[in-house]
């Protein structure tokens, strides 16, 4: 278990500030960068292994942090199993770099941080979750309900919560569903506006803006762009987003993170996926 991983500062914040170490908040809501890349594995979706493998590749290709979650099922050992298997891979390639002069072994320090479909999904392994109200839920249990199911798990084993508003936005797929959202409409820019400074007034640092896993139409980026318009919030963006022109639209927008997951999950070798992660990564790089 790692409570604070060590990020070395100067990757976050310049060459000035290479003293102190930063908590996984700190390397999230850092804003003097480009659009990062997050990939999303569901642990429901592949073996330990093969997760720790394709998280490996990831890395490789810029991905800048990792979240293991999606599926609303998945139960905690297996959540558990999947986080370790990463950690272990990633903190043995951070050995591995340490020992050749040619590695950069701080691009192994990659935060491995919880994206939960419930209190039942949890990890003492992971580094951090995203702590998240689901603000535009009609059901309770959604709001806060898993969450005080899950804080006393959270606070025992130290995982760092990211104070996460999110909210899903049309087509919303099975997350819309199960999370009883009433989905915001891509026309949505005044709504979307007032809910970004809800987040804010609650003390969120992180606005996620959802359209589902697997979506046919990624989230408008006039949503992107509502949202962006207030200031002080750490902007992450997922759902549907396959292609690096698509990256690119919501990066433009604002987005701060741009997740992928089915793009991982659907990749037929680890080649395939390697090409798939550098093109979305070079595009955001560069938007
Ligand atoms: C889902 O936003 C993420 O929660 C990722 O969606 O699987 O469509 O990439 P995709």
């Amino acid at each position: 278990m790692r409570n604070a991983y060590a990020v070395p500062v100067e990757r976050l914040f310049g060459d000035d500030m290479r003293k102190a170490d930063a908590t996984t908040l700190e390397y999230v809501t850092s804003t003097n960068q480009p659009t990062r890349h997050v990939t999303l594995i569901d642990p429901a979706k592949q073996d330990a292994n093969t997760a720790a493998n394709r998280a490996m590749v990831a890395v490789e290709c810029g991905s800048s942090m990792i979240f293991v979650g999606g599926s609303t099922d998945t139960p905690d050992e297996v959540v558990h199993s999947t986080c370790k298997a990463i950690q272990e891979a990633f903190e043995l390639r951070a050995f591995a770099a340490s020992q050749d002069p040619e590695s950069d072994e701080s691009q192994w320090h990659i935060p491995v941080v919880l994206f939960p479909g419930g209190a039942h999904a949890l990890s003492p392994a992971a580094d951090a979750i995203t702590f998240m109200m689901l603000m535009n839920s009609k059901t309770r249990r959604f709001l806060v309900g898993e969450q005080v199911r899950g804080a006393p798990y959270l606070d025992k084993f130290g995982v760092e919560a990211l104070p996460t508003g999110y909210l899903v936005c049309s087509p919303g797929g099975r997350v819309g569903e199960v999370g009883d959202a009433e989905l915001i409409q891509p026309g949505d820019t005044e709504l979307t506006h007032a809910y970004a400074l809800t987040a804010r007034m609650y003390g969120f640092k992180l606005l996620y803006l959802e359209a589902g896993s697997g979506a046919h139409t990624q989230v408008n980026p006039a949503l992107i762009e509502s949202a962006r318009s207030v200031e002080g919030l750490t902007l992450v963006v997922g759902g549907g987003i396959r292609s690096p022109e698509q990256a690119t639209l919501a990066s433009k927008a604002g987005a701060d993170w741009i997740v992928t997951g089915t793009l991982t999950e659907d990749a037929s070798d680890l080649d395939e996926l390697r090409q798939r992660i550098s093109g979305i990564v070079n595009a955001i790089q560069q938007a």
